[in-house]
């Protein structure tokens, strides 16, 4: 706790590495987050008062001829290409139970798994419907064993159902199992965890999405998490089924020079909660640079280019910029809160690479929870 108190200023805004703090999450809500002019528009990406000038050490990757492009420290960033976008995962792993899908498959384990009304044993088999959970891997019984709780799925005969959990910006949600980082100093940070070393500039993740009823005010950000799982990473997206018009995803926007204000921008908005939506979200990291730039696409459509979130904020409060490596779910309506049911998630991908060494670099998870349960 004194730790804590210490703190508490950094804390209390969501970017605390490892912070415990509290039971609330700290969450970032509560500064800058919530009330957002929505009006504000993406400003496309300005970069100038974030980037950094220094050179960046682009790895030991053995594609001699990427070096000059990397050393270019002062030149754009590589475009955003319409190809990345398409460019999902497919070789998906992992063996599914009916349970929490935090701790499974190399899932980070979900905080409060066990202390929440709604809670149940992780990584147990778990027999037929208890509507109450927070967060599950579902089914069609399609399979006729009768241990799955029903769902909805996008593809094949199971996904996951993620209604409540723990809103933290730290450790305690699930995140996908790591991949290799992308972003400034992500060759240190891959070496340091018995990575290639190589330097990525480039950070894709997607999956498939809808609610489960109505306009029930359910919220959920999909964000990137860093290696060691205890902090949001660089941008800030989230879906909110709020409206009477249907579902939005929204991005955080920080404010230049704001500190922590930030305004919320749709990037899409009057999306059927009853029907699977596509969300794809692509990276690119300038060398050298301290903020990283985003691009978003849902259900086909572009969105403008933005800056991450976080990467900004980071800079503005002279923390350390932090690589990404994995896909951080964090539900963003109140915890225990049983009149929020959520929303279904399949097909979940992540990837990472550098632009011009893209078959070297690649490195990639993805999950559609069709592993065969008890395994
Ligand atoms: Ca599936």
């Amino acid at each position: 706790m004194k730790f804590c108190l210490q703190v508490f200023a950094f804390a209390a805004l969501g970017l605390l590495n490892g912070c415990s703090c509290g039971s609330d999450g700290n969450s970032l809500g509560s500064v800058g987050m919530d009330g957002g002019d929505r009006e504000g528009g993406a400003d496309g990406g300005d970069m100038d008062s974030a980037v950094g000038s220094g050179d960046v050490d682009v790895g030991e990757d053995a594609d001699a001829q990427d070096a000059d492009a990397q050393d270019a420290d002062a030149g754009p960033v590589d475009p955003f290409d319409s190809a990345d976008f398409d460019d999902e995962p497919t070789a998906c792993s992992g063996e599914w139970v009916y349970g929490t899908l935090g701790g499974q498959a190399g899932w980070t384990a979900v905080t409060n798994d066990y202390a929440q009304p709604d809670s149940f044993l992780g990584t147990t088999q778990v027999l037929g419907d208890e509507p109450a959970r927070g967060l599950s891997v579902v089914g069609t019984f399609a399979g006729g064993d009768g241990l799955e709780e029903a769902g909805q799925v996008f593809a094949g005969s199971r996904a996951v159902w993620f209604k409540r959990g723990y809103d933290s910006p730290g450790s305690g949600t699930p995140q996908s199992p790591n991949i290799e980082p992308a972003g400034l100093g992500s060759d240190a940070d891959s070496t340091a965890t018995g990575g290639d070393g190589a330097y990525r500039d480039t950070f894709r993740y997607s999956l498939r999405i809808r609610a489960h009823q109505n306009n029930d005010g359910s919220r959920l950000a999909i964000v990137t998490g860093k290696i060691d799982g205890n902090d949001n990473a660089s941008n800030y997206l989230e879906v909110a089924n709020d409206g009477a018009g249907g579902m939005r995803v929204r991005v955080l926007v920080q404010t230049p020079g704001g500190g922590w204000d930030g305004t919320y921008t749709d990037i899409a908005d009057g999306l059927a909660y009853d029907t699977w939506h596509e969300i794809v979200a692509v990276m690119k990291h300038h060398p050298g640079a301290v903020v990283d730039l985003w691009q978003y696409r849902v259900d086909g459509v572009l969105s403008d280019i933005t800056d991450g979130y976080y990467s900004v904020a980071r800079d503005e409060f002279s923390f350390d910029y932090e690589s990404s490596s994995r896909m951080k779910l964090r539900p963003r309506h109140a915890n225990y809160d049983g009149s929020k049911l959520g929303f279904y998630l399949d097909n979940l991908a992540v990837s990472s690479w550098r632009a011009d060494a893209r078959v070297a670099t690649k490195s990639e998870y993805c999950a559609n929870f069709e592993g065969e349960p008890g395994g």
